[in-house]
């Protein structure tokens, strides 16, 4: 809708790589060799993913399962048929997601603004990360990542969350969740009180920014600012996946029993002897 601004904001320049050589669009989206390195690893991948699919059982898209390899092949190479596919799936979701990162710092550059929406994404990033390489690394074999698949990569989780007896107990799962929740508030509330004051109903007009303030002055007794809704929100949002990194990097690696049992440490506090 917005093309007739193309001009004043497709400019030259900020590329990290390859100068002006793949400093192009298509269409409404920016290139780079960072959107050319994005298409080659996510098509690869796709390519790798419907292969999978095609040896399989099954073309329900519910049930194809891109399997990681059996924990007996630890942190080798595995055979393409016996979790190599996975492997390599793998290395082009890092490859993509990546390359998905450094095309929006390029394009930061071009704008001149700052680089939160990548370092933001990077936590993402970060958490996938963890899921699939730090902590089968830390554990001793790929087989511990988790498959690619609707319905297997929710049994993993399950299977995953009760070999720990009870994951709700792990202290880092319940930081993740309440940020996921308290997140999803802010945006509730975010949204609603834009929505309300800039578009308003027939006959009414748009309320400036300062009836944002006063309606949460009224109901809760303080206004964060709308400058600062922005600053919690991405606060919350990057928590969210920071520990649900953490909350999966610490189940095997660092606390191998029933997370349930950790919180020992409050029972045998000496104030209750
Ligand atoms: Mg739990 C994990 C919530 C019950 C076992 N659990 C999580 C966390 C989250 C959560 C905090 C997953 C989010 C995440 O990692 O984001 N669990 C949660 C809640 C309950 C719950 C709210 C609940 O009961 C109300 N969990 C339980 C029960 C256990 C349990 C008690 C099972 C019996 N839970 C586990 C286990 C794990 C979790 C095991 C985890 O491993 C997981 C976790 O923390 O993982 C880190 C982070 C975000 C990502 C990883 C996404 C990354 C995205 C990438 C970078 C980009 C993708 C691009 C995409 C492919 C492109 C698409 C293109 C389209 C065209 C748009
Ligand atoms: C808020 O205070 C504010 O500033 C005016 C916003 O900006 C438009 C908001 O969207 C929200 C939700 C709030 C209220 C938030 C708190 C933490 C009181």
């Amino acid at each position: 809708a917005m093309l007739n601004f193309e001009k004043k904001y497709r400019v030259r320049g900020g590329t990290l790589l390859g100068g002006d050589l793949l400093d192009f669009w298509v269409g409404p989206f920016y290139v780079g060799f960072f959107g050319v390195t994005t298409v080659i690893f996510a098509l690869v991948g796709t390519l790798m993913i419907v292969y999978g699919a095609a040896l399989g059982p099954t073309w329900n898209l519910w049930q194809i399962n891109i399997a990681p390899p059996d924990l007996k092949y630890g942190l080798g190479l595995a055979p393409l048929k016996e979790g190599g596919i996975w492997q390599i799936v793998t290395v082009c979701a890092l490859g993509a997601f990546g390359s998905w990162a450094l095309r929006e710092v390029e394009i930061c550059r071009k704008l001149g603004i700052g680089y939160h929406v990548p370092i933001a994404f990077g936590f993402a990033i970060f958490a996938y990360t963890v899921l699939v390489v730090f902590r089968p690394l830390l554990m001793g074999a790929w087989g511990y990542g988790f498959p690619y698949g609707i319905l297997s990569h929710l049994d993993w989780v399950s299977n995953t969350g009760y070999q720990y007896l009870h994951f709700h107990y792990n202290p880092a799962h319940m930081l993740a969740i309440t940020f996921f929740f308290t997140n999803c508030l802010a945006l509730g509330m975010h949204g609603a009180v834009i929505v309300s004051a800039a578009n308003p109903r027939r006959g009414e007009t748009v309320r400036p920014t300062e009836y944002e303030d006063w309606f949460f002055r009224d109901v809760v007794g303080y206004s964060i600012g709308t400058l600062g809704i922005h600053r919690l929100g991405l606060f919350l949002a990057v928590s969210a996946s920071f520990w649900s990194a953490i909350c999966i990097l610490l189940s095997g690696p660092f606390w191998t029993r029933g997370w349930p049992e950790w919180w020992n440490w409050w029972l045998n506090l000496p104030i209750w002897r």
